[in-house]
């Protein structure tokens, strides 16, 4: 039985078109699912759309629709902007699809009878743009304002459910503390445990003056809290509470729930402790990546300051989603926020240019014209250089199994590029074209025509789940059709002597 990975990306509110910040957590599940496809691993990949709450209501009412024919229109800009993007996800789940609602009932009736709900009354403050409840000292640190958009807050007085968040609260935290990996990246992980250590109250989970819900299963006056409703996509997608719950069983824990910065609460306090309550287990791990930011606030539909699909689509266009990929994901450290900047785009765009794909059309090129574009066996003794490259390529299978599994995504991207590079140096210090001058120096020639071929070929491989239209085209320039085969395959074996490349083409054709 193949180990098995489950990533889910946050499903995204359907009231505005996707941007940036979608794009660039959906693009870096892909690139983490397809690496765990790529190593043999059974993989499932979820995403999808959160299409109840009040900022749905809003945003239909101000565009005089209802907020189901609003989900509907935007649920599918969604699925078709993954389409273009080539995303490779199993599932997408949507929160007014029958199988979600019947599950989530079925979650908070599962609580109920676990005596973690009761009714209550709330009076407090609520951030709209969030979809959160805030507290009294939170509302007055922020001049009663969202901490993440500056919106105002709405006070909000109400008949409610609460769900018993106080008694799951020293247990998350113990787990928080016993399970280092649980949040990630490391530096997050105080934010959480602070907050908790400063106490938590009973989290009120339904609304009675909303109607765009799920209702509550014993009183349907109520629709649950957005958020309880929201989470509980990652399992009920898996077919939880359904009549079939092969899925759940086969992928449940999750092995990354992967989010921006700005829900890890949600995620680390909400979900565990639902989870807790209907006996589930707990996700092995949720990493929080940072912000694009826009004149230092985050790019939000709230605010309208987010680089948008037009962008984006112009982007693809002109220079190839690959390109785009590769920026975004090498852009920052993973979890750090970062800024768009259409020069380090170009610079990002110059590297795999001037690096990877210089570095495969000289190889491709060189072979066909020393040697009819046949790779030519290594001949002779090694040479200290050789063993140098070779000890780098033979390097990159476990540096990138870490890399991966730390969900470090800019190293995932740099890796390969560096070995690229480190191949240039090689080509540039060995100097083929000078060993074509002297027909004693052939066997060398074949010797470092091989390794370089050996070296790119690698790059190329590594590139795989960032690059997946670049690195599969370069390796076909190398001959190599990498269909049916897995990571551990490609990188150990090398590209035989005797193969015949394909055309040398620009990987990375220059744009005018
Ligand atoms: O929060 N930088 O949906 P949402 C980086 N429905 N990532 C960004 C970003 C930015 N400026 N802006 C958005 C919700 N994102 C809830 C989630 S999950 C059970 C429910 C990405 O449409 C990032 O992943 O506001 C962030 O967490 C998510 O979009 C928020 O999307």
């Amino acid at each position: 039985m193949s180990k098995r990975f489950y990533i889910t990306t946050p499903i995204y509110y359907p009231n505005g078109e996707p941007h940036l910040g979608h794009c660039y957590t959906t693009i870096a599940a892909d690139a983490l699912a397809r690496y765990h496809r790529w190593v043999g691993e059974d993989t499932f990949f979820l995403t999808g759309t959160d299409e109840h709450g009040i900022k749905m209501v809003k945003t239909a009412a101000d565009l005089k629709i209802e907020p189901s024919e609003l989900a509907d229109r935007v649920a599918a800009v969604f699925q078709e902007v993954w389409k273009e993007l080539d995303i490779s996800h199993d599932d997408f789940i949507r929160t007014t699809q029958g199988r979600h609602k019947t599950a989530v009932q079925e979650i908070v009736r599962k609580l109920q009878a676990n005596g973690d709900i009761y009714l209550g009354s709330y009076e407090g403050w609520y951030d709209e743009s969030q979809e959160e409840f805030v507290t009294e000292t939170e509302a007055k640190n922020h001049e009663f304002k969202s901490a993440v958009t500056g919106r105002g807050l709405v006070r909000y007085k109400e008949p409610t459910y609460f769900f018993r968040l106080t008694k799951y609260a020293s247990k998350i935290l113990e787990h928080i503390e016993r399970n280092p990996g649980f949040i990630r990246p490391e530096s997050r992980r105080n934010e959480v445990t602070s907050k908790l250590k400063a106490g938590v109250d009973d989290l009120s989970i339904s609304r009675a003056t909303l109607k765009w819900g799920i209702p509550m299963p014993n009183d349907p006056g109520h629709v649950i809290y957005v958020w309880i409703d929201a989470l509980s996509n990652y399992i009920t997608a898996l077919g939880y509470a359904a009549g079939d719950r092969s899925r759940f069983e086969r992928y449940w824990p999750v092995d990354v729930h992967l989010i921006g910065k700005e829900i890890l609460w949600f995620h680390t306090v909400y979900w565990p402790a639902v989870l807790m309550g209907i006996g589930a287990e707990l996700p092995k791990s949720v990493f929080a990546h940072g912000w694009w930011t826009s004149g230092g606030r985050k790019m939000s539909k709230t605010l309208g300051n987010f680089i948008d699909m037009e962008k984006i689509r112009g982007i693809v266009g002109k220079y190839g989603l690959d390109s785009l990929r590769y920026y975004l994901l090498r852009a920052a450290p993973f979890g750090s926020d970062l800024d768009w900047n259409d020069g380090d785009f170009m610079k990002a765009f110059g590297e795999l240019a001037n690096v990877l794909g210089n570095c495969l059309n000289r190889v491709v090129k060189m072979i066909g014209r020393y040697r009819g574009g046949v790779l030519p066996a290594v001949v002779g003794e090694l040479e200290e250089i050789d063993r140098g490259l070779l000890a780098r390529m033979a390097g990159l299978e476990g540096e990138l199994g870490k890399a991966y599994e730390n969900c470090e995504l800019h190293h995932c991207a740099v890796l390969p590029l560096e070995l690229a590079r480190a191949t240039n140096g090689y080509i540039e210090s060995t100097a083929p074209f000078g060993l074509a001058k002297d027909p004693a120096k052939a066997g060398r020639l074949d010797t470092v025509l091989n390794i370089s071929a050996q070296a790119v070929y690698r790059a190329l491989v590594g590139f795989l789940p960032i690059l997946p239209h670049k690195a599969v085209e370069g390796l076909r320039q190398l001959g190599v059709d990498v269909s049916g085969k897995d990571m551990a395959e490609l990188l150990g074996s090398d590209v035989p002597a005797g193969q015949k490349l394909g055309e040398g083409q620009p990987l990375f054709p220059r744009v005018e």
